[in-house]
């Protein structure tokens, strides 16, 4: 029986493209659950949009020197295409800078406002005096008061995922100035999460969300165990959404208060468009709504928003929230800042119409229940063990034999041998065994559940040989081709969650996208004849295609080229030293030599002992270069020397001057070498 679901996907900030780690997190398990329940004839609404305002949009405004708005519709037009280009099916994808959003999130301010649910109340918050601003959100970082994370955000800890207010965090910092703040008196509307807590224990801890990820169940009972406090929803910034009261000049909503409400608005703007009404999306208690997101968005998803829809009194609850843990890459976090990420755009330029291979395997090793690590080799090895070798390799063959042995039609099957009925009620169980771990929001298992279907299909061919039946045993190779491509057939309708252009592309070679051959979900449980016999199938294509070792090198010297770039670029600087009158620094002799001999200093890594031509004589100098430079390296060198330096004994050896050197902007240590350019950008170092 049809059911209808309301699925929402966290809405993005507009403050960067999207990177694996999001498709991984929230992005491709949503469209998995929304496309499957689409295929089971559900009625679904699958929304989604961009989160435009909040703090991270105006630093990123502040730092690249445009407006907010310039930001958000940079990013939102970026982040929506990325969306189209991997599948990913909302039904809408609003954005929260929208009239529509304002609208709706004001209106649910006055409604919770009117009511009484807030606590208006003035007291003492974060304040920058150079900046003359108030400290919230992430123009605040200190210490969690929770867990020590020294980075923690002025409204939530990444690290534990707590949710703060500015005034807790320990040893606060501006994040604009770096100064410590002042505390001034300001007003602010509060929703008393605290008067929430009887019904959030009876709804979620009560109400055993047995079907909730303990991830999930774990945190949020964590936070309620700890007890709840009131909760700031409004703030002292000017980009964002106004607050709709009196004396709230200058004041917005919290973004993590107007944000969930932007799923509501994206479902307002989708109905109006297709003509239907929102509200049962909202409102039926027989709609189920779920949420998908980071684990960083749990406590924002699973207690104030809960608490801000029962105060309003008239929306559905959540029913689940499949919150995944976070993707790491090649063993390092990911990160917008450090660049260390694979962004979407980056990734189609690399591996173009290759969509589907990222999407299985970031499910295949999506992190459910724990952070999980990407990596290229993995990436190459599920590609062309799996997909390229098994699934790819099985339809090749099936849609080859038949055109070569029945010009691509359908032979009609003869007596079925036992292998052939295990064949096929193996077949028949698979839509149900996908389907419950999509229901449980397993879609790892799921899509080796695939993959096995796939697995079952290529040992069927191989065991049966029909290659070698053709010349011995017609009937028993039509029979063969023939179940061989019932399973092919239930492939292209199993496969559409994970593998959407995949499913297209082989729904297209086997034609059945006419509706006289469609196969639904359940067809495969019921029927043996998904490919008629007499049916006409189209002409091999490939569905996949190896990836190369040189190809995958080629994304970890990228990976290692940001990873430098970014070391560079965060490279602390020496502040310089104390000021030098022009009288010091005449005593200074320098003179060009030349390295004449050089070798290490025996049991000392950093240390090579130079005979060095100075032009006045040829003199010993120990110099600490030797973890940049082989004594190869540097025989017949040019070098910079500081000649009358009193000699000093090092590790027994007498060294006579010093050898001038500087460092690149990649770090690397260089002569200042009178013959090449300089890029002294760090000072002298003088070893
Ligand atoms: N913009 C995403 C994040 O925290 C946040 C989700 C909002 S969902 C209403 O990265
Ligand atoms: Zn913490």
């Amino acid at each position: 029986m049809s059911k209808r679901y309301t699925i929402t996907a966290a809405l993005p900030y507009t403050n960067g493209p999207i990177h694996i780690g999001h498709l991984a997190g929230v992005y491709v398990p949503a469209d998995i659950y929304a496309r499957y329940l689409r295929l089971k004839g559900n009625d679904v609404a699958f929304i989604c949009g961009s989160d435009e305002h909040g703090v991270p949009i105006t630093i990123k405004a502040k730092n690249e020197g445009v407006s907010p708005q310039d930001v958000v519709d940079k990013y939102n037009a970026i982040i929506k295409d990325s969306f189209e280009e991997f599948g990913i099916s909302f039904d809408n994808y609003s954005r929260t800078s929208a009239k529509i959003h304002h609208d709706t999130a004001q209106e649910f301010f006055k409604t919770l406002y009117d009511k009484g649910e807030f606590v208006e109340e003035v007291t003492e918050q974060l304040y920058d005096e150079e900046a003359n601003q108030f400290l919230a959100d992430r123009f605040v970082t200190g210490t969690c008061p929770k867990c020590g994370n020294e980075n923690a955000y002025g409204d939530q800890c990444e690290k534990c995922g707590t949710s703060l207010n500015a005034t807790d965090l320990i040893n606060p910092k501006s994040a604009i100035t770096g100064n410590t703040p002042t505390l001034k008196q300001t007003k602010h509307w509060f929703l008393p999460l605290d008067k929430h807590e009887a019904f959030l224990k009876e709804w979620i801890l009560k109400g055993h969300k047995k079907d909730w990820k303990p991830n999930v169940y774990g945190q949020v009972k964590s936070w309620i165990d700890d007890g709840l406090r009131p909760r700031a929803v409004t703030r002292d910034l000017d980009w964002g959404i106004p607050v709709p009261v009196e004396g709230a000049d200058g004041k917005v909503l919290y973004v993590w208060f107007d944000a969930p409400i932007g799923y509501i608005s994206s479902t307002k703007e989708w109905a109006e468009r297709v003509g239907k009404d929102w509200e049962p999306y909202w409102k039926d208690k027989d709609t189920k709504l779920i949420h998908f997101i980071g684990k960083d968005n749990i406590v924002f998803h699973c207690i104030i928003f809960p608490a801000m829809l029962k105060a309003e009194g008239s929306y559905i609850l959540p029913d689940n929230v499949p919150a995944n843990e976070f993707l790491n890459l090649e063993g390092n976090k990911l990160s917008t800042s450090k660049n260390w990420a694979v962004w979407l755009p980056d990734y189609l330029k690399e591996f173009p119409n290759q969509q589907d291979v990222l999407r299985y395997v970031l499910t295949a090793n999506a992190p459910e229940t724990k952070d999980n690590d990407f990596t290229w080799s993995d990436f190459q090895a599920r590609n062309n063990n799996e997909l390229v070798a098994i699934f790819g390799n099985f339809i090749n063959r099936v849609v080859v034999l038949t055109d070569k042995y029945y010009n691509g039609i359908v032979p009609t099957p003869s007596e079925f041998s036992k292998v052939d009925d295990d064949t096929f009620a193996a077949l028949r169980a698979y839509p149900e065994v996908i389907a419950s771990s999509i229901e449980r929001y397993r879609f790892r298992e799921a899509s080796q559940e695939l993959m096995n279907l796939a697995r079952l299909g290529n040992k069927y061919l191989a065991d049966e040989e029909p290659w070698k039946t053709i010349k011995t045993d017609e009937e028993r190779t039509k029979t063969v081709m023939y179940v061989a491509l019932q399973v092919a057939a239930a492939l292209a309708t199993l496969s559409e969650p994970f593998l959407p252009f995949t499913s297209e592309k082989l729904k297209g070679i086997l034609n059945v996208s006419s509706s006289a051959v469609e196969t639904s979900w359940s067809d495969i449980s019921s029927k043996n004849d998904l490919l008629p016999a007499g049916h006409q199938i189209g002409k091999a294509e490939l569905l996949f295609s190896k990836i190369e070792d040189e190809t995958i090198q080629k994304q970890l010297e990228k990976l290692e080229a940001s990873k430098k770039a970014n070391e560079a670029a965060n490279k602390k600087v020496e502040p310089q030293k104390e000021t030098i009158t022009y009288d010091d620094f005449a005593k200074l002799d320098m003179r060009v030599g030349t390295i004449i001999e050089a070798e290490k200093m025996p049991k000392a890594n950093k240390l090579l002992v130079l005979k060095v031509d100075t032009g006045i004589d040829v003199r010993t100098i120990v110099s600490g270069i030797a973890e940049s430079f082989t004594p190869e390296e540097v025989v017949g060198k040019r070098v910079t020397v500081l000649v009358n330096l009193a000699p000093r004994a090092l590790r027994g050896v007498e060294s006579q001057g010093m050898i001038l050197m500087t460092a690149s902007a990649d770090g690397k240590l260089v002569f200042v070498n009178p013959d090449a350019e300089q890029s002294v950008n760090n000072g002298l170092h003088i070893s």
